[in-house]
């Protein structure tokens, strides 16, 4: 009998990062089994389908060596050292000659790969460019930016607890399949059942979240706006909103009403689908509940008036008064800040160079990508680093990013596997996986996991902290002799708790200020050569364990970490070092949680002019300008729905899919009829950008006219398989310029398309 051992870490699917015990088989170094780490804080032993099937992350076809292109387009192996020079060469000679301006990075970190972030940030100061085009700006930059009017900074964030809130309502989120919500599932389920408590879900499509709600309103897709406006309505116009509270914690309310006081809530209603008396019993019931949680995501965020969204669902927790108490959404705060803030237009805020798109928490949106290479634009892009990303599946308009990327003087794609991305690439660098080097969770709010390395990295493989370093020096930044701190590294282990350690490190960073924005490398190389089991990369959190006890020492105590000064720093850098299942960073008292507001007086900014007279007065001109579109596309594609086998691109053998490796096209019985369509017969969809080729499955899940395809299909894996049997890439579909005017964050749940039956037997992929 083979022995084997349970190693503890954390599923890398979703931002809830579920802790999970991964039982490996001693010999063969093989994933045996996966289950939910009970001793994991937020997660507490739940994991869903997803992460028991995570051993085929772990093995999965990988890149095993750096490849350069040649001429003929074909890859060839090179070394690493050939690889890190040539790549580092050819950057100073872009940055040098254009400027880093002319240099760009895309992604950082997927679901679960963060510990490489530091170190990017210290590669792109050494470009020279403030350039990093997110995932996270082609859905949550719409909400950064109102955080900002609204609080004070970008960067200030809340949590949704729709668990203790006595009314929940959830806009555009499937928590039931895509998460989002820690245990969503038991959550919901418990929520559902208890007689005292409300669930409202507001989607098109009959998901299943809405059918464990009290009320399901099923919007038209993309009528959101109309939706909120005429709640609000309802609250003003009746008088239900809460006094106190705005009396006491916001400014602007007198300006904000008479908007809503003049919205004519029975048109609205309409235009949004909603029979008006639901509406109006669902507002006066939440208007009434003791605590309202509200939780959105990609359903408002990912349509028509998506900056205006975020503002209106903010609204209508802020005026009936939910706000900063428990069972409301809170503000929290994040032990490593996933965003920062950016000056806004007009405050000297930056944007790029060709299409003018502002950066908003300090990202910038990938819809404006390929616009901002493929253009004769003298400040143009023309050198693209992309990490932990897959673009060209992920990102609007596929087509126009494969034309983009062909213009580029230099693209490098680090990566685990042969994505779509890395094709188009002049080099490819194979990145160690998630569970060979040490990573991090960090996306729930006051909280943090380090994560351990199970296997050894695969060989020929480097880890992003060792890539980004090694660049960094090639470029001929950071030529610093680093022995001096070294030693008081060493020494500082040998007699603890002196801070000989902190001294030095104080006094380097003092005499050679150019060695702050390489801090992460340096701690790296230096406390990190110091710490036990090869935890090198992981020396920078306690730079970050400094920085968070001097900020936030109280609430940091509230969660049960005792200590004072520079101490508190350290303990929780060891206690991170020592909680394989993650710890609880902070905890912040409900009477504390309005210091965390950044306004001067720490009151709520409730009136943004800019939303309410150029966007909510000229609603009516948004439907104007999606009507031809509409008549000559007639259906609303929903275009990345989260199912039960979809994973963004993370997993790209379809065979970890237990249903639905086909990726089905969901259509209403009464279009299947009207196009004599059957159960599993192929469908053409054309956009106004291009055209896929996808397989039906008839449900009344969804409305007539509205038709929902899965997000993450159509990966290249494997060979000679046909749309048949990969599904289909949704962003063949989508435009990079239909997208929200403010944010640029993409429409994806309402592309417009024709759908015509396809009639051959089969159709391969080239
Ligand atoms: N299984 C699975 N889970 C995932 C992921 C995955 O790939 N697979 N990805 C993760 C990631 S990166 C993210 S960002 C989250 C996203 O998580 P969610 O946003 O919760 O998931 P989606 O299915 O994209 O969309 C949510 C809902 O929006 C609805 N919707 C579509 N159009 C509209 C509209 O106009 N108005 C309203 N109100 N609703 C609309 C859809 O019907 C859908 O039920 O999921 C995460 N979890
Ligand atoms: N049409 C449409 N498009 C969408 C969406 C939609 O709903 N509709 N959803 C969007 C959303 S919300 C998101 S978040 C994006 C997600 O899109 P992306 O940001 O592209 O994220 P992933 O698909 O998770 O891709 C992660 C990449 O990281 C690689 N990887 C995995 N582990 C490692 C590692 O350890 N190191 C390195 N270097 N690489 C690694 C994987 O192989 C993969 O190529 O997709 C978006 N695209
Ligand atoms: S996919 Fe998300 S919810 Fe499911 S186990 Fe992984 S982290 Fe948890
Ligand atoms: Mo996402």
């Amino acid at each position: 009998m083979s022995t084997t051992t349970v190693h503890k870490s954390a599923c890398i699917l979703c931002s809830i990062n579920c802790g999970i015990d991964i039982e490996v088989d001693d010999a063969t170094q093989k994933i045996v089994k996966i289950t939910g780490d009970k001793d994991h804080p937020t997660s507490q032993g739940y994991i869903c389908q997803k992460a028991t099937r995570l051993n085929y992350y772990q093995d999965q076809e990988r890149l095993t060596t750096p490849l350069r292109k040649r001429e003929d387009g074909t890859f060839e192996a090179i070394s690493w050292d050939t690889a890190i020079q040539e790549i580092a060469d050819k950057l100073v000679q872009i940055r040098d000659t254009h400027g880093g301006t002319s240099i760009a990075y895309a992604g950082g970190g997927g679901q679960g790969n963060h510990m490489a972030q530091m170190y990017a940030a210290a590669f792109r100061k050494t470009c020279g460019t403030p350039y990093i085009y997110s995932s996270i700006a082609q859905e949550k930059t719409g909400n950064f930016w109102v955080h900002g009017k609204l609080f004070g900074r970008q960067n200030v964030a809340y949590g949704e607890p729709i668990d203790e809130a006595e009314f929940g309502v959830i806009i555009g989120a499937n928590p039931m399949q895509a998460h989002g919500m820690a245990r969503a599932r038991k959550v919901i389920g418990e929520i559902g059942r208890d007689k005292n408590r409300t669930l409202v879900v507001i989607d098109p499509r009959a998901t299943e979240t809405a059918k464990k709600a009290d009320y399901w309103l099923q919007v038209k897709p993309g009528r959101d706006a109309w939706l909120m406006s005429a709640m609000l309505g309802i609250i003003v116009q009746e008088g239900l909103e809460d006094g106190a509270f705005i009396e006491a914690h916001t400014n602007g309310f007198e300006a904000v009403m008479p908007y809503f006081m003049d919205i004519p809530v029975q048109e609205y209603t309409a235009i949004a689908g909603v029979p008006y008396e639901l509406v109006l019993e669902v507002t006066r019931k939440m208007a009434a509940a003791k605590t309202v949680a509200i939780r959105s995501d990609l359903g408002i965020e990912m349509s028509l008036n998506s900056t205006l969204n975020s503002y209106l669902k903010r609204l209508l927790f802020l005026i009936t008064g939910n706000f900063n108490k428990k069972g409301t959404n809170h503000l929290v705060t994040w032990f490593i800040p996933l965003i920062g803030h950016s000056r806004d237009l007009g405050e000297g805020g930056m944007t790029t160079k060709v299409t003018k798109a502002r950066e908003i928490a300090k990202v910038y949106p990938p819809n404006v990508l390929s616009l901002e290479i493929d253009t004769d634009h003298p400040e143009r892009l023309r050198a693209l680093v992309v990490d932990s990303c897959n673009p060209v599946l992920n990102w609007a308009d596929t087509q126009a990013q494969i034309k983009a990327y062909k213009k580029l003087d230099l693209m490098v794609v680090v990566d685990v596997a042969m994505t779509e991305t890395a094709r188009e690439a002049h080099y490819v660098l194979p990145a160690s996986n998630q569970f060979e080097k040490y990573e991090s969770a960090f996306f729930t709010e006051n909280f943090y996991h380090l994560r351990k390395p199970i296997f050894s990295p695969l060989e020929g493989t480097l880890s992003e902290p060792e890539i980004y370093s090694r660049l960094i020096k090639a470029m001929g930044a950071l030529e610093v002799d680093l022995s001096e701190l070294q030693e008081a590294a060493q020494k500082d282990k040998e007699n603890p708790g002196q801070g000989i350690f902190q001294g030095a490190f104080m006094q380097a960073s003092m005499q050679h200020p150019e060695l702050r924005q390489f801090s992460a490398v340096v701690l790296r190389e230096t406390l990190g050569k110091t710490l036990p089991d090869g935890a090198d990369s992981a020396a920078f959190l306690w730079f970050a364990a400094q920085l968070y006890a001097s900020k936030y020492p109280e609430a940091i105590r509230n969660a049960g970490i005792e200590g004072k000064g520079a101490e508190l720093g350290n303990i929780i850098f060891d206690k991170i070092l020592n909680s394989p299942s993650g710890i609880k960073v902070s905890k912040h008292d409900y009477s504390k949680v309005w210091d965390l507001m950044k306004t001067p007086d720490k009151k709520v900014n409730l009136y943004i002019p800019e939303l309410l007279e150029d966007w909510l007065l000229k609603l009516p001109e948004v439907l104007e300008n999606q009507a031809a579109l509409e008549r000559e596309y007639p259906f609303n594609l929903i275009a990345g729905e989260r199912r039960t086998y979809n994973a963004n691109a993370v997993i790209r053998n379809l065979e970890w899919a237990k249903t639905d490796k086909e990726g089905f096209l969901k259509v209403h019985p009464t279009d299947a009829a009207q196009y004599q369509i059957e159960e599993g017969d192929a469908v053409q969809l054309t956009s106004p950008t291009g055209a896929i080729k996808i397989l039906v499955t008839i449900t009344d899940e969804v409305q007539p006219g509205v038709i929902s395809m899965p997000h993450g299909h159509g990966l290249n894996y494997g060979k000679n398989r046909s749309y048949k049997e990969v599904g289909a890439m949704p962003n063949v579909l989508t435009t990079a310029t239909y997208c929200d005017p403010l944010a640029k964050t993409p429409y994806h749940k309402n592309v417009r398309v024709k759908l015509e039956k396809v009639l051959e037997e089969a159709v391969e992929l080239t």
